[in-house]
């Protein structure tokens, strides 16, 4: 094969041995990893070093009638206890959330949700600090709670925020998209109308390192300095800078290395404000690192999405409107961490990939009892429950009008040729191959085999059902650009900026942030392509406000199509001016220098024998610099990008439902994913393992629960459950690549659409293994009770 212009084929490995484009090099930062010198925020230890411990509230819903800490300060070792009025004297009591909220960083007056924040007491060492805090005496008056959004919205429901001002109700904003009117004329002209509700349930990032910080107040150069679980440093040195008031250079932020984040440590979470304050009151540096439990019960969780889908269909099945409706959880405060213009992040790409005429969706969203959040979990911005909702509502269709669920896709498929194409809902898409990823999923699975399998097993009566599912998705990754997407006001770009050292290495700063990811060698990789030079010269640095370029961070999957793009031209600043000096080494006219990529050496145009290579020219520009340029060889790169990308994948999931137990067994999971020019597929095939172990997770394990007291019910591993290795099947990744037409390296984004794209797939493979029985819908997550409870339902228990 060869790509359009008759160029190499670009799913071919290519690259050229020094670690660019397209090859599997192994991870640099592994190495310290796996040797155990990784350097978390809990590895930080500083002289003087005092530790944090937050007390939290036992209720949902409580009056915080008086504090008492006598006996906390009398503990030997504490050094203080912090309460809400102590703060306020610097006026921190509050901090803004990301969605114009106001939290309260230590309870003011009402306790909003279990295990919110009352008071810290600050001590010598980690135990005696809790000591301490069991020592604080707070007196509660309990109110009623309400966990439930729906329930939080009838009018007798208990006020969440009785600190808005005329607030009476626990509604938070209503938002609407896509054409109501042609949507309504779709539904009323259509052959057959499908009708499905769906509860996206909540669950928790739960990354491996909790949150936590080290905040450092420098007396005498009056400067912060934090060490903090941060997937977007810069945008918290500015956060930090506006809520503190202390100077913006003044303020370092520090990421050291992150070990998950998931979501999870975008927003900026109260702890990190104790820490920070009490550093400033005390003078000594202060470390906050939370307990597992508090890290499930407080910090931000995911989804909670209420959703009705609505389709209108011919009984050929072409798909002419959709119709969403959604009621959103977003727990005590609207604290969602997504671009500001974005009350729903990007919910309205919901008609996936799917050439669908008229499509509205109207959300309301809502206050309850809960810790805030809604946007964390490889999300991509509630792409997850955009992508549940049309994958599933599918599905529905394909039953009731007794089609194949692969072919009712290949119907409604956006073509080939209609790429860029504008969605019913606004979004233009850049570039896409659905059809053909399809038919290379199927070819893989051998699905006809399947299916012949599954009639076999109907026709013998087994005790277990084979159901088939599929996700036919599309991802919207990459924010900015920035003005659409900005972050309490700062426009979403990334940045980079590469130095080349005489020696020919260089050393590269990203304003992205990696937490597990790889962009120590990915962006790298980027590097010696566009620079020709090896990947084992190259140093990528991040994670540190005072010497990176400012960047926006790492969510949203778009470190890779904003900073690596940044990147990209960045190195491609660097070549031009390398030009310049390559044709001076040459002694000939710049006109007559080319580029060669394959030997990363520039030649001069018709005698290929005379070049030099790039390390010549780093060398160069130190030692013999052209007079009409300036010594050294560096550049630096701002990227906002022109528009988001849209990678896609096809997902087959085959199920064994056992009739007597319930159980589910994935025995089969292919995952095809598009993300344009590959980087580094084994980088990609680590994001894809990890992403569907958790998107796995999300359909058979995890839920966040609540009692009607608003107690966490799964606040622990013991109730919350993660996916082990066993519960985890073998996986089958495959792609294809679809460049992006607005990318410098043709890239897409690909870090979360194996989690937003696979939850879907399994459900629709045990609704598939019930589906002669009548069964439309099965919530998640499918616990075996669940399952066992739908199949009993439907006349299939043995
Ligand atoms: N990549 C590539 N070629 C492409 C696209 C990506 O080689 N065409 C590589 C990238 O260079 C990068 C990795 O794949 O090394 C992921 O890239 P990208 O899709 O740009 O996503 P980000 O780097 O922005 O990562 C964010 C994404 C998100 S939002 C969550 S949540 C998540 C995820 O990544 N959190 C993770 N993957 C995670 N993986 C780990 N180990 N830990 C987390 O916390
Ligand atoms: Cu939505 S979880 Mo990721 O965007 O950090």
């Amino acid at each position: 094969r060869h790509d359009e212009d008759g160029g190499p084929d670009p799913e071919a490995h290519h690259g050229h041995g020094r670690g660019g484009m397209g090859q599997e090099v192994k991870r640099k930062e592994d190495r310290r990893f796996i040797t155990g010198r990784g350097n978390y925020v809990d590895d930080i230890k500083k002289d003087g070093m005092l530790h944090c411990h937050v007390v939290r509230s036992p209720h949902a819903h409580a009056y915080v009638k008086s504090i008492n800490k006598e006996r906390a300060l009398n503990v030997d070792g504490v050094v203080a206890v912090l309460t809400a009025e102590d703060l306020a004297e610097y006026d921190l009591a509050t901090m803004p959330t990301l969605m114009d909220d106001t939290q309260d960083v230590l309870v003011q007056d009402k306790v909003k949700f279990q295990s919110q924040e009352v008071a810290a007491v600050i001590a010598t060492d980690r135990y005696i600090a809790k000591d301490g805090a069991d020592k604080v005496e707070v007196k509660y008056e309990t109110l009623d709670a309400v966990v439930d959004a729906r329930k939080a919205l009838e009018p007798d429901a208990p006020l969440v925020r009785d600190d808005i001002e005329d607030n009476d109700s626990n509604h938070i904003f209503t938002w609407e998209t896509g054409d109501k009117e042609a949507t309504e004329k779709a539904f009323e002209d259509a052959d057959v109308t499908v009708e499905q509700d769906m509860y996206y349930q909540r669950i928790h990032p739960a990354p491996i390192e909790t949150c936590g910080c080290v905040a450092d107040w420098d007396t005498a150069n009056e400067k912060m300095t934090v060490h903090l679980t941060s997937q977007a440093p810069h945008a918290h040195r500015t956060l930090f800078s506006m809520v503190s008031g202390i100077p913006e250079h003044k303020v370092r932020i520090v990421s050291p290395d992150v070990g998950g984040g998931f979501g999870n440590k975008v927003p900026i979470y109260p702890g990190y404000v104790i820490a920070a304050a009490a550093s400033y009151v005390i003078g000594q540096p202060v470390k906050w690192v939370e307990e597992r439990s508090e890290n499930i019960q407080t910090t931000h969780f995911a989804r909670d999405y209420e959703m009705t889908g609505r389709v209108a269909a011919t009984k050929d099945g072409i798909i002419q409107g959709i119709d969403v409706d959604v009621l959103a959880d977003h727990g005590a405060y609207n604290a969602a961490a997504q671009p500001s213009k974005f009350p729903a992040g990007f919910f309205k790409i919901f008609t996936g990939s799917y050439d669908v005429p008229a499509a509205y969706c109207k959300l309301d969203a809502a206050y309850t009892n809960t810790a805030p959040g809604g946007i964390a979990y490889r999300c991509s911005f509630r792409v997850t429950e955009a992508v549940y909702l049309i994958e599933r509502m599918v599905k529905v269709l394909s039953q009731e009008l007794d089609m194949d669920p692969a072919e009712i896709r290949r119907k409604n498929f956006i073509p080939k040729e209609a790429f860029p194409y504008e969605s019913a809902t606004g979004w233009t898409y850049d570039s896409g191959d659905y059809e053909r990823a399809l038919d290379k999923a199927l070819d893989a699975v051998d699905y006809d085999g399947l299916r012949e399998e599954q009639q076999r097993r109907l026709d013998a009566d087994d005790d277990k059902l084979l159901g088939i599912g599929f996700s036919t998705f599309t991802e919207i990754v990459g924010a900015g650009p920035g003005k659409q997407c900005d972050i309490a006001g700062v426009e979403m770009f990334d940045s980079a900026e590469i130095r080349v050292h005489p020696t020919g290495n260089a050393t590269v700063r990203i304003g992205v942030q990696t937490q597990g990811q790889g962009h120590e060698t990915t962006f790298a990789q980027i590097v010696a392509e566009e620079l020709g030079l090896d990947v084992e010269d190259i140093t990528v640095e991040h994670g540190d406000t005072d010497t990176d370029p400012y960047g926006l961070g790492t969510y949203a999957s778009r470190s890779t199509p904003v900073g690596g793009a940044a990147t990209a031209v960045a190195a491609r600043k660097v070549r031009e001016k390398a030009k310049s000096i390559a044709a001076n080494e040459l002694e000939v006219a710049e006109e007559d220098i080319v580029w060669d990529r394959s030997s990363g050496a520039f030649q001069v145009k018709g005698a290929p024998d005379r070049g030099v290579t790039m390390k010549e020219v780093a060398f160069a520009s130190y030692t013999n610099s052209p007079a009409n340029e300036e010594p050294g060889l560096e550049a630096v790169d701002y990227y906002d990008p022109p528009n988001m990308t849209f990678p896609f994948g096809a997902y087959v999931c085959v199920v064994e439902v056992d009739r007597e137990t319930g159980e589910v067994d994935i025995r089969k999971f292919y995952a095809l994913d598009d993300c344009g020019n590959r980087i580094n597929p084994m980088v990609i095939e680590g994001q894809v393992h990890g992403g569907l172990a958790q998107g796995i997770a999300t359909a058979m394990l995890e839920e966040v629960t609540f009692d009607d007291n608003g107690n966490v019910t799964a606040g622990d591993f013991m109730n919350y459950l993660l996916p082990t290795a066993m519960e985890i099947p073998h996986m089958d990744t495959d792609y294809t690549v679809t460049p992006s037409p607005h990318h410098p390296i043709g890239a897409k984004g690909v870090g979360e659409s194996p989690t937003v794209g696979s939850p879907p797939a399994i459900v629709n493979a045990v609704v598939d293994a019930m589906a002669h029985a009548g069964v439309r819908h099965i919530d998640m997550p499918m616990t075996p009770d669940r399952v066992w409870s739908v199949l009993n339902e439907a006349g299939l228990t043995l």
